[in-house]
């Protein structure tokens, strides 16, 4: 996303179209230097690759070890008021240390003890939580308490009041994902704290946004018109578990569905728009039958990957990991995919694909399916 020109590596009379070194020539770059100015000829190159060259690399975190650090968090590190949430974010190796999974997107596991609260604030990042293990944590978003459970898909779309508290004896972890790359670069982030405490600590099995939305393809009359995020507060792993086993025995039975063959996908969608979650993330479940292997692909935009369930490979450009439960995989723009499944293979992926598609930027190349 950000392009590093710096005056100081200024070379005259480097590489073709470039004028001679002289010293009339270095008192100019000097000029430049001095004014804070970059000519564009010494640059071209960097600013405008023939096709995407990402900083961001590929890169692949084990849940083994993301989970005995959170646990380790657990036991040394409270949550509070000031840090907010025990949350460790992926950090892509080609970003600089920054807490950035890609140049757009967030990527943390977040962990909570038990009987422990994440105190109640809101910020215009748009959040979504994807539970790999465990319940007993509710997340109550804007007063309405959310249960989270293993499978589920749950939405804290920006400026909504949100807080955790976890009502079990035992520890949860789970996967956060939100735009805060994004939101940094384009310096628009707003934050507000809210009460100290979570004041509604029910917990009942489904949530006021489920009870009003989350009914397949019934809307209720009371409320028309687009909404920018979703209001369904949690896609549950029963109906997502559902249509992806429906996809494959329609492929089964010679009937239409599937991406390519044993491979299901559903995407998460916006009800009252049919578009995607939230403005700047798109959020998918994958299923690949045993011995299945994906088209390679390429697109636009960046993407991070985890396995819910099962083994297999997956290859990134010239990268190529062995991936089982929980283990996530950072697929920078334009950089081609093919994943493999060694077992029955689930996969959640999100990305920023819906920033892309409303600056009709986005791109999507399948290469032909490799033998
Ligand atoms: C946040 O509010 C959550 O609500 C998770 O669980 C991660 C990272 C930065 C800022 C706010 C959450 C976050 C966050």
């Amino acid at each position: 996303m950000t392009a590093t020109v710096s005056p100081v590596t200024l070379h005259a009379g480097d590489g073709p179209g470039q004028p001679d070194p002289t010293p009339e020539l270095h008192a100019l770059y000097r000029g430049f230097e001095q004014e804070l100015l970059v000519p564009l000829w010494t640059e071209i190159g960097d600013l405008m690759p023939s096709s995407p060259r990402p900083a961001a690399l590929a890169h692949r975190w084990q849940w083994a070890n993301l989970l005995a650090l959170a646990e380790r968090s657990g036991q040394l590190v409270p949550v509070g008021r000031g840090g907010e949430r025990r949350a460790i974010a992926l950090a892509n190796p080609g970003l600089g240390g920054a807490p950035y999974a890609t140049p757009t997107l967030w990527a943390a596991i977040q962990y909570l003890n038990p009987h422990e609260d994440a105190p109640v604030h809101r910020h215009t990042q748009h959040a979504f939580r994807f539970v790999l293990e465990g319940e007993g944590v509710w997340t109550v978003v804007d007063g309405d308490p959310v249960a989270m459970r293993r499978g589920d898909f749950l939405l804290t779309p920006g400026w909504r009041f949100h807080g955790h508290h976890n009502q079990a004896d035992t520890p949860m972890a789970w996967l956060d994902g939100l735009d805060i790359p994004f939101v940094h670069h384009t310096g628009s982030a707003f934050f507000e704290l809210g009460p100290d405490h979570v004041a509604d600590r029910s917990t009942p099995a489904r949530s006021r946004a489920e009870r009003l939305w989350a009914h397949p393809g019934l809307r209720p009359v009371s409320q028309s018109g687009p909404q920018v995020s979703s209001p369904v507060a949690a896609y549950r792993w029963e109906h997502t578990d559902a249509a992806l086993r429906d996809q494959l025995d329609l492929e089964a039975e010679g009937h239409p569905g599937v991406v390519e063959p044993g491979h299901a996908a559903v995407r998460f969608s916006n009800p009252t728009t049919g578009g995607d979650v939230m403005p700047t993330i798109r959020a998918e479940m994958h299923r690949l039958r045993r011995g299945a292997t994906t088209a390679t692909r390429r697109e636009v935009g960046s993407a991070v990957w985890q396995v819910f369930e099962g083994a297999g490979a997956v290859r990134v450009g010239e990268h190529e990991w062995e991936v089982g439960r929980g283990d996530l995989v950072a697929v920078p723009s334009w950089q081609p995919l093919t994943i493999s499944a060694g077992t029955d293979l689930d996969l959640f992926r999100f990305s920023d694909t819906p920033v892309f598609e409303r600056l009709h930027a986005d791109r999507v190349q399948v290469d032909e399916v490799q033998s």
